[in-house]
């Protein structure tokens, strides 16, 4: 209860920090945090009805829908629309605003929609804050093309990711999990990843098969067959330097 308890003051804090009362549009993550989060659009009492929410995949939409606001899918949105700001959860937070995602599968949406917010509101409660990421959350999932998926396994192992597997249903006989893509999820537990600071003190990236976060992102997605990869780092919206700091990321 503690848990859900932590949950539900980060999301009201993000809200009450992060949500410009005159909105216009608002990108809307995925999993369990974010329920909260929407919880708290909806207790601020402003007028949401010229608001439009852009979900990050079934679940976020289904959220979206059924608090009584109006959905807007990325694809229906205006060309050039910069959403006023993005709220998500992560499945680990590092110290310098990195996180891992997609633990939920809708990872490849979830950064559409936060690369086209002026601002990506990152919610976690303190169990995602670790000074590294994978140290407590074990493995980068990543988003492939099915024909692809076993030679992007071979590919990571290459970088030293131990044991990647193909996410499976929960029920192993429908077989491997889909995304929204229609792509496989692959799971790939590395040991835990560099900060920018660590390489500035010295420590050297890609050693023993410990990279520093923005290069192991970089080296996986040119994995050919990648569509996209669960870290989140340096994120730089159309806005984000207008909001201030890296992609304007900020934990709550
Ligand atoms: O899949 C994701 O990236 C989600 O945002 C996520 O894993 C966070 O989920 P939670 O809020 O249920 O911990």
């Amino acid at each position: 209860a503690d848990v859900e308890a932590a949950k539900r003051a980060a999301a009201k804090t993000a809200v009450a920090n992060h949500y410009p009362k005159d909105a216009r549009w608002v990108g809307i993550g995925s999993g369990t945090t974010i329920v909260y989060v929407v919880e708290a659009i909806k207790a601020l009492g402003v007028d949401t009805s010229a608001t439009r929410y852009v979900p990050t995949g079934y679940q976020s939409r289904q959220l979206i829908v059924t608090a009584g606001l109006t959905a807007v899918e990325f694809d229906a949105v205006p060309a050039g629309t910069v959403l006023d700001v993005a709220f998500d959860g992560a499945d680990e937070v590092d110290d310098e605003l990195n996180c891992i995602k997609g633990g939920g599968a809708c990872l490849f949406q979830e950064k559409l929609v936060a690369m086209q917010a002026k601002e990506f509101i990152c919610v976690a409660d303190s169990r995602k804050l670790q000074s590294r990421l994978l140290s407590s959350w074990k493995y980068i999932p990543i988003e492939v093309a099915p024909i692809a998926a076993f030679r992007v396994l071979r590919k990571l192992k290459e970088l030293g990711a131990i044991d990647p597997v193909v996410r499976q249903n929960m029920d192993a006989k429908e077989g491997p999990l889909k995304t929204d893509q229609g792509f496989f999820l692959v799971d790939a537990p590395f040991p835990p990843m560099l900060t920018k600071s660590d390489v500035q003190a010295g420590k050297v990236s890609g050693k023993d098969s410990v990279w520093e976060v923005n290069e192991l992102s970089e080296k996986i997605k040119s994995i050919a067959g990648v569509l996209d990869v669960g870290i989140f780092s340096g994120l730089t919206g159309p806005q984000a330097t207008a909001a201030g700091g890296v992609g304007g990321q900020r934990p709550v």
